[in-house]
């Protein structure tokens, strides 16, 4: 430690006259901590709800994630009210996500010297303090590159992505509730050290670096500036403005959908009844046709002997209907579509258990992720949850699940299983 003291920086970053930004400094970069100080609370919030909504308790075949262990204190039975819950959690954790990147990437940005801080360790305490930016800045990157990708769609991920963002999403808010307990005075001082009016009128030629602060982030020998804070603000406000209106629009959906430039589904989910957000379809998850054809029968499992339904005898029974959204894990939904079909808790009184606890839901997908689904009592008791047969007054196309499908309020569209073909409700 002592010999590592005493030696000069090596050359580069680890020098202090590297970085000379003169808008580097605290007060810039608490203005983006503040941001994000509301901003990552509500994400890990809406985030770990998103997690409970899968009603991972109930097995591996909605969650993959092993040994949630302590993490998993929160979960809680995932409910059907209001029926746009979901909608609304995973709208905003995938919007807010995608909006606060560019304030993520200033604010990593104007913290850069630190990374290079030299000595890299003074003391035991400094070695720990370090660490946990380690975990944080790792942890915020990880986050969103993993969040981001899989909204994106790329599947790159080794192993389950929901895994990955979950435990990634435990130790990076570890570490950035110890950031703001070690941070947050001295946040609060540099907030009032200058005038956020004054700044917004403050252009290039009046830009000057701020005191020197002890954290090094103002630059010992400062470069003429080439942008006012004022500028940097601007810059990083309008582009987050900027996603924001390229994203939500995927979340609002109907007509505003086409404003979703960023959405990977963006592309046309054509008209009539069936004109909405298609997310997987059926040739791509491998649906053999002859699986769904006129051969195709609903298998219902509960006490007593299998029943069995072709479809004419399932639309022949009472219908149900329901005003119920899709909204998918990736951040888009859609608005309330009408279905129509045979009500869960009808099917479970006919399998003769009118109180069943859950319901394994099979489709004729080849197995794999999503082909089948375990839903819980509270859903299956919403008169709203249906294995909907039809939907908007014609029959379920075949990308939207035909001959019948599973929608529950509040479920996550992954948990809204198509091409159904075996429902095995259990006490
Ligand atoms: N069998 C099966 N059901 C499935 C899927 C799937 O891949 N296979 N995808 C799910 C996902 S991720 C979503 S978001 C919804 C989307 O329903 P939609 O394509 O009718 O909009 O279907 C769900 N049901
Ligand atoms: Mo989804």
């Amino acid at each position: 430690m002592r010999r590592i003291e005493q030696t000069p920086p090596p050359p580069g970053p680890f020098r202090p006259g590297f970085w000379r930004s003169p808008i580097r400094g605290p007060w810039l970069t608490s203005v983006f901590g503040l941001v994000l100080l509301f901003g990552i609370p509500v994400l890990f919030v809406t985030g770990a709800l998103s997690y409970a909504a899968y009603n991972p308790g109930l097995g591996r075949l909605n969650d993959q994630t092993p040994d949630k262990g302590l993490l998993g204190f929160y979960l809680f039975d995932w409910p059907t009210h209001p029926y746009w819950l979901y909608r609304l959690t995973q709208g905003v954790h995938v919007t807010l996500g995608v909006v606060l990147v560019p304030v993520v990437l200033a604010k990593l940005w104007s913290v850069i010297p630190k990374l290079f801080e030299w000595p890299p360790a003074r003391s035991a305490a400094h070695a720990l303090e370090r660490l946990s930016l380690l975990a944080l800045v790792g942890g915020v990157v990880f986050e969103f590159v993993t969040g981001i990708l899989n909204t994106q769609l790329y599947y790159v991920f080794p192993g389950s992505f929901y895994t990955l963002h979950f435990y990634g999403a435990w130790v990076f808010i570890a570490a950035f509730i110890v950031h703001v307990c070690l941070k947050l005075g001295r946040m609060t001082r540099a907030l009032r050290s200058r005038n956020l009016l004054t700044e917004l009128r403050t252009g290039l030629d009046d830009t000057r670096p701020e005191l020197p602060d002890p954290d090094g982030l103002v630059p010992t020998a400062s470069a003429a500036p080439t942008m006012s804070r004022r500028g940097t603000l601007a810059m990083v406000g309008g582009g987050s403005l900027l996603l924001l209106a390229v994203t939500a629009g995927q979340s609002i959906g109907g007509r505003l959908r086409g404003t979703a430039l960023l959405a990977p589904h963006n592309r046309e989910p054509g008209s009539g009844p069936n004109g909405f957000q298609i997310n997987k379809t059926a040739a791509a998850v491998g649906i053999n046709p002859a699986h769904v054809g006129p051969d195709w029968r609903l298998e219902v499992h509960g006490l007593g002997p299998m029943l069995v339904f072709t479809r004419t005898q399932l639309l022949a029974m009472p219908q149900q209907a329901a005003a119920l959204p899709i909204a998918c894990v990736e951040g888009w939904s859609t608005p309330d579509q009408h279905w129509s079909g045979l009500r869960l808790a009808d099917l479970a009184a006919l399998a003769g258990l009118p109180d069943a606890g859950s319901v394994l839901v099979e489709s004729v997908q080849p197995p794999g992720p999503y082909s089948s689904v375990v839903l819980r009592g509270n859903q299956i008791h919403d008169p709203r949850s249906l294995l909907a047969l039809r939907v908007n007054g014609a029959d379920l196309s075949l990308d939207h699940g035909y001959p019948a499908r599973i929608i529950v309020p509040a479920n996550p569209g992954v948990n809204n299983t198509k091409w159904v073909h075996r429902l095995t409700f259990r006490t």
